[in-house]
């Protein structure tokens, strides 16, 4: 899926992601993978790229997220863990749809440089992967809100948003009338990852019955992971996104996680294919020793 932003090349991350080999990697942490290949997006006309208030390519995002809910909802109830990867960030609407009628409380760790916590009306861009947390709390258009039939897929209360260092007015004014949890960059400064994760995981613990991971990886700093569409300066080292997957792996916590943004054509040698799939080995339990 590329059609949540403005630069081509973000539906080619999956494949980028399985040429940095993740399927060897988790296998070789003894997990059994499935990998159920791709979900086709058809390519809409240039007439439907603005369809509806300042919302770029709603209806075949609301068709994308539709069909990927059914195909995580499916992965659920075969017992098996969802690990999905884009793509770009508004899968996570289908995602969540598939995701969270599982859990009573679901919870959201959200691991990105932005809030992803826009709507039509704040939106600067009409990029709809500038909204997907916006929508899985019910804001936004209700294309979007109602796949799978049902709103909202989480509660405000059970968000953690990480890395964040990007945020547009409206999201600053969603968040303090949410009470939405955030981590900017300057609290990892200041506390360091260990105890952003650490208090993160007990915010989580006892209020939720899954944990999701939702991992941008444009999360990162651009020199550790350049090949995003929109690129923060000044994001989370390799090591401490490191340390995080190595905190979330201890805690159990995480039932769900997906990967977004790798856009292989921005990318210098597949390095944030590899970062991410790096990152997946310590979020899944490979350790250095
Ligand atoms: N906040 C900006 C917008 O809504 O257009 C930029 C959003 C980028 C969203 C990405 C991938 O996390
Ligand atoms: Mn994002
Ligand atoms: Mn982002």
């Amino acid at each position: 899926m590329d059609l949540g932003q403005s630069r081509r090349g973000v539906d080619m991350g999956p494949s980028a992601i399985r040429y940095a080999g993740v399927v060897e990697r988790l296998e070789k942490l003894d997990y059994e993978i499935h990998d159920k290949g791709d979900i086709e997006i058809g390519r809409p006309g240039k007439e439907e790229e603005v369809s509806e208030g300042n919302l770029k390519y709603l209806k075949a995002v609301s068709k994308a997220s539709e069909e990927l809910a059914s195909a995580v909802n499916k992965v659920i109830e075969s017992n098996s863990f969802p690990l999905i990867f884009g793509g770009d960030h508004s899968i996570a609407i289908g995602t969540l749809a598939g995701v969270s009628k599982h859990y009573k409380n679901l919870g959201v760790i959200w691991y990105d440089a932005h809030g992803d916590l826009n709507t039509s009306e704040t939106s600067p861009s009409g990029n709809i992967h500038g909204m997907p947390l916006a929508v899985s709390i019910g804001v936004g258009h209700s294309a979007l809100t109602n796949i799978a039939d049902y709103t909202p897929k989480v509660k405000p209360e059970n968000i953690v948003i990480i890395g964040a260092r990007s945020l547009d007015e409206g999201e600053k004014e969603l968040i303090r009338e949410k009470g939405i949890k955030v981590y900017t960059m300057h609290e990892i400064d200041r506390l360091g990852m260990t105890k952003v994760m650490e208090e993160s995981v007990a915010y989580l613990k006892d209020k939720t019955d899954g944990v999701h991971l939702s991992l941008d990886l444009d999360g990162l700093d651009p020199g550790d992971a350049p090949g995003v569409g929109t690129p923060v300066l000044g994001g989370i080292s390799y090591r401490e996104s490191h340390l995080a997957m190595e905190i979330l792996e201890e805690s159990k916590l995480i039932t769900s996680a997906e990967f977004v943004e790798v856009n292989p054509i921005l990318d210098e040698r597949n390095k944030t294919a590899t970062v991410a799939v790096a990152l997946m080995g310590s979020l899944f339990g490979e350790k250095l020793l």
